[in-house]
């Protein structure tokens, strides 16, 4: 018998997207809470297990992968029998990786400016500067999402649920705390509802 696997993560961060994955592939998993409060994402421990300091991580029998895009295809194509992903077409699975690589690369990191400022800039109103950004920035980003990525739904990839449709719903709940209402954009609020009632996704939030 394979270990299981092992998620590390935080609550309210894009580590939502792969438990949720994980929960709807019904995949033998451990969850270990990493706790932000304390700083422990920064801990020698957890260092040792992902040198980024983030979540989320997760530990397989192969080694520590990180990155979210890459645990959700991870996830996908570990558990095939969940179709969790358009496996055997190429360009389904390379639009779904274009929108994994948007949500992270750029959705991810316009929201990371309201609370990790600190990152990219040491003066306080250069750090004040870039909070205030945030909502512009983010309402741009679902305006994209909204008119690009959406097409006739229900879910992100058509008539199949995917990982895509967990790290959607993840990423639009950061909106109301950025200061975006998630009504401005009709397709991404309807499936941010309908994510939302999915089991998988309570028992995640859980
Ligand atoms: N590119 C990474 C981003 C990971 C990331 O930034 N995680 C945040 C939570 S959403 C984190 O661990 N932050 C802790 C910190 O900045 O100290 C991914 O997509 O998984």
């Amino acid at each position: 018998m394979t270990a299981p696997l092992t998620l590390y993560y935080a609550p309210g961060t894009c580590a939502l997207a792969t438990r949720i994955a994980l929960l709807e592939a019904d995949a033998p998993h451990d969850a270990v809470r990493i706790d932000f409060a304390a700083n422990a994402q920064r801990s020698p421990a957890y260092l040792a297990i992902n040198p980024k300091g983030r979540v989320p991580a997760l530990a397989t029998e192969h080694g520590v992968l990180s990155e979210t895009p890459a645990l959700l295809a991870y996830v996908a194509q570990r558990f095939p029998a969940a179709r969790l992903a358009p496996l055997d077409d190429p360009f389904a699975f390379a639009r779904m990786q274009e929108f994994h690589g948007y949500l992270a690369a750029t959705v991810h990191v316009a929201h990371a400016h309201r609370r990790r400022g600190s990152r990219w800039a040491d003066e306080a109103e250069a750090i004040a500067a870039m909070q205030r950004k945030v909502p512009a920035n983010m309402a741009e980003c679902f305006g994209v999402i909204e008119q690009h990525y959406m097409g006739s739904g229900p879910w992100v990839m058509g008539e199949r649920y995917s990982v895509a449709d967990g790290y959607l719903y993840t990423v639009a709940g950061w909106l109301e705390g950025d200061g975006v209402d998630i009504a401005e954009f009709p397709k991404v609020h309807a499936h941010f509802q309908r994510t939302g009632e999915r089991p998988a996704v309570r028992q995640a939030l859980g």
